[in-house]
């Protein structure tokens, strides 16, 4: 590992990493209270940074380097105490502080739960605006293990607010959710249907509105190259899949804010890191691409 780096994303030194030059903003937020299985997701942020600044900061798609805008580091967000409903106001009350300077908010976890709050930051700002989640798990259970800010009732939470919802790579339910879908206005494009319709992208796209909050769940992908996760569920989205995915929403939609939670590092198995770590940047790249 290189420690000559700056600790921040991307290794970034300060003429590209201080908070009042740099468009985007990248929030750690090591929150674990409501985990179901594995443990570890309050390590994803320091492992995304870790991979981050071993990563190179040309991108070969775009011919480019998308931190030439800024990218700035946090520190990590700390918690009084692991409250799911203290977590909920501590979350919201960062994020908007972000969106408020007009920074574009890359929120990295930590485990789910935290993605209400964040996308309620971002609804109070952004008109007309709509929620792509990318996972494997519908997470629209009324509540979980005694609290409705669980990881495993997030979209419920955000349904409440916004009906607006598209579910991608969905591969996993409960018998209450599968009731629960019967009379459901989001949309759900099943892992199934990836797998086999190549023109999902589209019909992505066709459900979301002109501005859209990404919330990325990391088990959304395959366990073969996303093992370092909680709850792992086989027939996940791959790597070119997620990349076209991203561009397409960029060209097509203005995505205003995203968050990559779920990461639950393995000891020794850097590669899943890495994996996130390069989608938020391709993320930062197209984006770039787009407002060049
Ligand atoms: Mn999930």
């Amino acid at each position: 590992m290189n420690h000559f780096y700056p600790y921040n994303f991307g290794g970034l030194v300060r003429n590209f990493s201080e908070l009042s030059s740099s468009k985007y903003v990248i929030l750690k937020i090591p929150y674990e209270a409501t985990t179901t299985f594995g443990k570890g997701t309050k390590n994803g942020p320091s492992s995304i940074i870790e991979a981050s600044r071993n990563m190179e900061l040309f991108d070969e798609e775009t011919f480019s380097s998308g931190y030439l805008s800024g990218i700035h580091t946090t520190e990590d967000l700390l918690f009084e105490n692991i409250n799911p409903e203290k977590m909920t106001e501590t979350v919201y009350n960062a994020a908007k502080n972000f969106i408020q300077m007009g920074k574009f908010l890359i929120s990295i976890g930590g485990e789910h739960s935290i993605s209400f709050p964040l996308f309620k930051a971002h609804k109070d700002f952004f008109d007309k605006i709509g929620v792509l989640q990318i996972d494997a798990h519908l997470d629209l259970r009324d509540s979980y293990e005694g609290t409705p800010f669980s990881h495993a009732a997030v979209m419920r939470r955000i349904y409440e607010i916004c009906n607006n919802i598209v579910q991608v790579g969905i591969r996993s339910l409960s018998e209450e959710e599968g009731e629960f879908i019967k009379s459901y206005n989001g949309k759900i494009v099943w892992a199934r249907e990836i797998a086999q319709n190549p023109e999902w992208i589209k019909n992505v796209i066709k459900s979301l509105p002109e501005n859209v909050y990404l919330t990325f769940d990391v088990d959304g992908l395959d366990p073969s190259i996303m093992p370092a996760t909680g709850t792992p569920e086989p027939g996940g989205l791959f790597y070119y899949d997620t990349l076209k995915l991203f561009k397409e929403v960029v060209k097509e939609r203005n995505i205003v804010g995203a968050d990559f939670v779920e990461l639950a590092p393995l000891p020794g198995q850097p590669a899943s890191d890495f994996i996130v770590s390069k989608l938020i940047y391709k993320l930062i790249c197209y984006i770039e691409e787009k407002t060049k």
